[in-house]
């Protein structure tokens, strides 16, 4: 059973037949947004360094002095990977290899929340080795928190001990993380865990798996630095009903892209539910970013509860009496429309348990409604060229300012 089938599985039985029409109906570009919005939380660096970016004004206002966080570990384990992963400037990035001492130095940058130091490996023998280790260990002196990186293919031996037993003896605040998971098979990595944890007195759930390459698991690294020092948490947390705004918007604008698509699919039965499935999907996923867990099923009786169907059909009825847009792309517009003032009441929902009264989303769904309208209007002549009309739909809908601050939708919101 495919990803797609399972979900479909948990709509409502007469919700089923239509959606897979569409679904059918839907280019692999759709297809794989809808997906995407599956996966709901994405642990992806990209998002992190949103939510590092927002936290920063915050702390600049909590210190003056940034904490030092100090990456070591030995050689080629992908301590400069994983500093690259958290500068901020990219002017900054360290040197990476697969060639073994790579880095030869100490280097500092600004990695937002606090300032982080690569080093070189510290296992290396012989006169360059010793002097190598001194720096890595000197800078772990003056650290105010330690990131210990091994190598999970090398796993730990008596080398990777007496570094750790080195780094334990400094009494900082540290944790350990393991590197290049990616290379392990997902059935072998508890056992790799358990053995590492093993060879150093640790409990499994003490060492961080991550893949410093793509920069999973980054999350916890910096969860695990924040919460050595209150001030960061604080900042982290004041920084993130923005971020769940930024996560959500993806999601909203993507659902509403879908939606558009979905009102452009010549279909026999014309009728929400298709909609409704897609809408439902993206409920699931704001609902994930509020720490919930929503079943499909759940959600499109939430979606119900909105009413955004009967309101998109008569505001259909009401916009295209004024003419401005054929009426195949005012349905696109309203279905994306109705589907960002949905989006848009998840978030205040699941935000506050609050529902906005129908006015107040007739309200908004006509303001989006008369934007989307404006920006469309020029999409007239592409009718017969499909996959350009997505794109520029798809676009046009990115571009709208919502995903940097949600400020209109409130203050259209009254609040
Ligand atoms: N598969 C995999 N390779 C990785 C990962 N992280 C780093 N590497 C690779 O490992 C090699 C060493 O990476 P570096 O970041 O230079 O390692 P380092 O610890 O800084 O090495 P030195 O500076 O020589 O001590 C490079 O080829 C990286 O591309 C990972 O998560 N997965
Ligand atoms: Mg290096």
């Amino acid at each position: 059973m495919t990803l797609f089938d399972e979900v479909l599985s948990q709509f409502p039985s007469e919700v089923q037949a239509p959606v897979r029409k569409v679904w059918d109906a839907l280019g692999p570009n759709e297809k794989a947004s809808f997906m995407s919005l599956l996966v709901g939380f994405p642990a992806d660096t990209h998002l992190i360094k949103i939510l590092v970016k927002l936290s920063t004004a915050h702390i600049r206002q909590a210190f003056g002095n940034k904490h030092r966080v100090v990456i070591v570990g030995p050689t080629n384990v992908g301590k400069s990977t994983l500093y690259n992963q958290l500068v901020q400037d990219k002017s900054d990035q360290a040197v990476v290899s697969p060639l073994p001492g790579t880095t030869t130095e100490n280097q500092q940058a600004d990695a937002a929340l606090f300032a982080v130091v690569d080093t070189p490996g510290a296992d290396a023998v012989g006169d360059a080795g010793e002097r190598e280790k001194d720096l890595a260990l000197s800078a772990s002196a003056e650290a105010d928190f330690i990131v210990l990186v091994f190598d999970a293919v090398q796993g730990i031996k008596k080398t990777e001990q007496e570094l750790f037993n080195e780094v334990a003896a400094l009494k900082k605040p540290f944790i350990v993380v393991l590197n290049k998971t990616d290379l392990i098979s997902r059935k072998d990595l508890q056992a790799v865990l358990i053995s590492a944890a093993q060879n150093l007195g640790l409990e499994p759930d003490q060492i961080v798996p991550i893949v410093a390459k793509d920069g999973k698991n980054l999350g916890k690294v910096l969860l695990a630095i924040a919460a050595t020092e209150p001030g960061m948490v604080a900042a982290l947390g004041q920084a993130l009903p923005e971020y769940r705004w930024q996560l959500a918007w993806q999601s909203i604008v993507r659902t509403a892209s879908i939606s558009a698509a979905i009102a452009l699919v010549p279909l026999p039965v014309i009728d929400f539910i298709p909609l409704v499935a897609a809408q439902s999907i993206m409920m699931v996923s704001i609902a994930r970013i509020y720490n919930y867990e929503i079943t499909p099923k759940r959600a499109s009786e939430l979606v119900a509860t909105f009413g955004m169907g009967l309101l998109g059909r008569t505001l259909f009825q009401q916009f295209s009496k004024f003419g401005g847009l054929p009426g195949w792309l005012l349905s696109a517009a309203i279905a994306a429309s109705t589907t960002i003032v949905l989006g848009y009441a998840g978030v205040r929902w699941f935000e506050k348990g609050e529902k906005l009264s129908s006015d107040t989303l007739k309200k908004l769904t006509r303001a989006v409604t008369s934007n989307l309208m404006e920006t469309f209007k020029d999409f007239g002549k592409h009718r017969n060229n499909p996959k350009g009309l997505q794109e520029r739909i798809s676009q046009a809908l990115e571009d709208l300012p919502l995903a940097e601050s949600r400020s209109t939708l409130d203050n259209e919101a009254g609040e």
